[in-house]
């Protein structure tokens, strides 16, 4: 299986059978971006008006709903208004990772209620294929907004020493295989296609997986708590198709002007890739 990740956002858009993932090449088209914003504040004042002052120029805004000190329904409310206004998803990046009867209770009910407002959200599969099935059952048991809904494997960590890697990235990615329908992706810090140890549960033609790769920074390399960064360019020549990036754009002294940095660089690395693929063609 080759990867898909060389034909433009348009082109995976128009053959890509889910209808999020649709919608996020076409957002990403439009906006000419590919950034994810990781906006990891913890009041949601600073959150909204980060979303605001940013949303023009990302992709998805990518949320850690529980770190917020005052959430309630106006959170949600100014998130779902601002993702309208601007036109882009919301990834919760709520790392589920429990038997999925837990998880389900976690994903559509709490004081959070996730599946109403998170486009996106993200899963290990530590606990094993359950917790997709769990994730992936309580999308199809809302029709209506189950088009609106996907899942990301979190195939890879970006972190020193994480055990995400080896056989649980392959078992990420032959797990994903069997949920096209919802598993839209990974996050990791690189494409993963040619990843698997069980050559049945390989490959349709027209899988197309899409891959967050979060950790990306340009001026840092890591942080003093066992982050490891990259930059935009080597994340997408490793085959990434979204940056996800949060201290170097929200805490940056001008986040307006770090995010266009990042929304250059991203996408010129990804009219690179596209155009290199067109001249050897
Ligand atoms: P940073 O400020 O760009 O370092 O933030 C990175 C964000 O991505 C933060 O919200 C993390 O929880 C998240 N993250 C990560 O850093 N590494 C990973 O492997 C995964 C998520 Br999965």
């Amino acid at each position: 299986m080759t990867s898909k990740n060389t034909l433009s956002f348009g082109q995976r858009a128009s053959n890509h059978p889910n209808a999020l993932v649709k919608r996020l090449f076409q957002i990403a088209e439009q906006k000419k971006t590919n950034i994810v914003l990781s906006a990891d504040l913890t009041t949601t004042k600073d959150l909204l008006e980060i979303a605001d002052s940013l949303g023009p120029y990302i992709a998805v805004l990518k949320t850690h709903i529980d770190i917020l000190s005052d959430f309630d329904t106006s959170t949600i409310q100014g998130l779902t208004a601002l993702s309208q206004k601007h036109d882009f998803l919301i990834f919760e990046d709520r790392k589920f990772i429990d038997i999925g009867n837990t998880v389900q209770k976690q994903y559509k009910g709490g004081v959070l209620r996730i599946h109403d407002w998170a486009h996106i959200v993200n899963a290990s599969v530590l606990a094993g294929e359950g917790i997709i099935q769990a994730l992936d059952q309580t999308i199809h048991d809302h029709a209506g907004v189950s088009e609106d809904r996907a899942i990301l494997i979190l195939a890879e960590m970006t972190s020193k020493g994480s055990l995400a890697i080896g056989d649980y990235t392959r078992a990420s990615v032959e797990i994903a295989r069997k949920y096209p329908q919802t598993v839209m992706g990974f996050v990791s810090t690189k494409e993963l296609s040619s990843y698997s140890s069980d050559q049945s549960t390989v490959t349709a033609d027209n899988e197309d997986f899409v891959v967050f790769t979060t950790g990306v920074n340009i001026s840092s390399k890591g942080d003093a708590l066992g982050q490891q960064y990259q930059t935009p360019t080597s994340a997408m020549a490793g085959g990434s198709d979204f940056l996800i990036a949060g201290r170097g754009i929200y805490a940056a002294a001008d986040p307006v002007a770090a995010v266009k940095e990042y929304q250059a660089a991203g996408w010129e690395a990804y009219e690179q890739r596209c155009s290199r693929a067109t001249s050897s063609a």
